[in-house]
This record gives C-alpha cells, structure tokens and sequence, in this order.
C-alpha cells in the first residue's frame, strides 16, 4: 500500500512528466480530468476524490491547483512536457536565488542556468527556499541571480501560481555565486 506522499509523487509524475503512464491525456494548458485521474489512481489502490482534494490542500508546496469547478486538475510547475501555463511575464524582484549542487558549478559558471530535463530554469524568492532546492541535489551551492540586470537586457520572467520563479534560461554573466 502506497502512503499519501507516494500516491503525491506518482500524481507529480503524472501531472508533470507522463499523464500516459496512467492512460490520462494532458490538454496545452497542462490540465487533466480530475475525475479521470482519480480513476487512474483507483486502479492502483482504493482512491477517492476526496483523497485527491486532501493532497491538494495539503501538500507542503501548493504543487497542484484545480480549476475554479474542480473538473480539471494540473501542476503548478516543474513539467517537462511543454505546457502553456498562461503565466503572464511578471514584475521580478531585483534578485533571485538558485539553489544546486557543487558538482553542477562548474558547468553552470560555463554555460549559464539551463532548463535542463524541465521547461523553465526555477528560482526561488530567498536563500531558505534556494538552501532547500539546492540540497536535494547534493553538496550545497548557492547563487544570486541579477534580475535587475536581466530585466533591462530584455529577459522575462514567470512567477507560478505557488511563488516559483521561472525564467528560459540565466546566462553566466548574470549569476553571482554565493556559496
Ligand atoms: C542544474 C523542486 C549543470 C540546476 C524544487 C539543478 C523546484 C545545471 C538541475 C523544482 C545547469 C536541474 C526545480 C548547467 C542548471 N550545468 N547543471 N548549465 N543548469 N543545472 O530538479 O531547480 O519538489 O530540474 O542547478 O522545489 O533543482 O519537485 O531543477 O540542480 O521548484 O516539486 O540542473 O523542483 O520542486 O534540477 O528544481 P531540477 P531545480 P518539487
């Protein structure tokens, strides 16, 4: 029997890497049947709408969001299948951090923040969300990332409905390495 946080993880995967793992179909904005993907789930264990509207709620980073009738359910961010979120460019503060692992450094000081497996390069608002991030990955490292600087040369910026900062990709110029 799978627990509450591993019935999250497999949602996750389903909502942001694979909806055909489980026979779902995503539509272009990321949004798949509610209804459908507690049918999927049921399949795997006993599993209720009701269930899914407790990972909602409680899920320590807000990582999915139904829509306003609850027919539709999609993550908020990290996909890896191209989505169209409707994130309007947004206002970004004048600095953001990036949280990663030692090992990736020297890489990232030679090409910039790159997307990698994902949609977008994620930032966080603060050192204490980046210090999370980053040490899921391994050995800290920690950079600031020159919003101020990327806003005036024309970059853009996304903030996702749960306060995640995406932007396309962060060249080396405009990172300030921090720990
Ligand atoms: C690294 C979690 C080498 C990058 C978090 C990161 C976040 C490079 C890794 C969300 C590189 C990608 C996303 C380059 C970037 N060379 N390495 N040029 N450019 N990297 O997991 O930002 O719990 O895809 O530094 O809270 O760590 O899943 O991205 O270490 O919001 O909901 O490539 O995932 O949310 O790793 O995390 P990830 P991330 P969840």
């Amino acid at each position: 029997m799978k627990t509450m946080t591993q019935m999250s993880k497999l949602i996750s995967l389903l909502l942001r890497h694979n909806p055909g793992k489980l026979g779902l179909t995503m539509d272009a904005h990321g949004w798949v049947g509610a209804k459908e993907l507690v049918e999927a789930l049921n399949g795997v264990q006993p599993f209720t709408m009701a269930d899914l509207e407790h990972i909602v709620r409680t899920d320590n980073k807000q990582r999915y969001s139904f829509n306003a009738d609850k027919t539709k359910i999609r993550a908020n961010q990290g996909h890896s299948i191209p989505v169209d979120l409707e994130l309007e460019p947004t206002t970004a503060p004048d600095e953001l951090w990036h949280g990663t692992a030692t090992r990736f450094t020297a890489s990232i000081e030679r090409e910039g923040l790159l997307p990698r497996g994902r949609q977008y390069v994620h930032l966080s608002p603060d050192e204490e969300t980046a210090t999370k991030v980053g040490r899921r990955h391994g050995k800290l490292a920690l950079y600031v990332v020159d919003c101020a600087a990327m806003v005036a040369d024309g970059y853009e910026f996304y903030i996702s409905q749960n306060g995640v900062w995406l932007t396309n990709a962060v060249p080396p110029n405009y990172l300030r390495r921090y720990l």
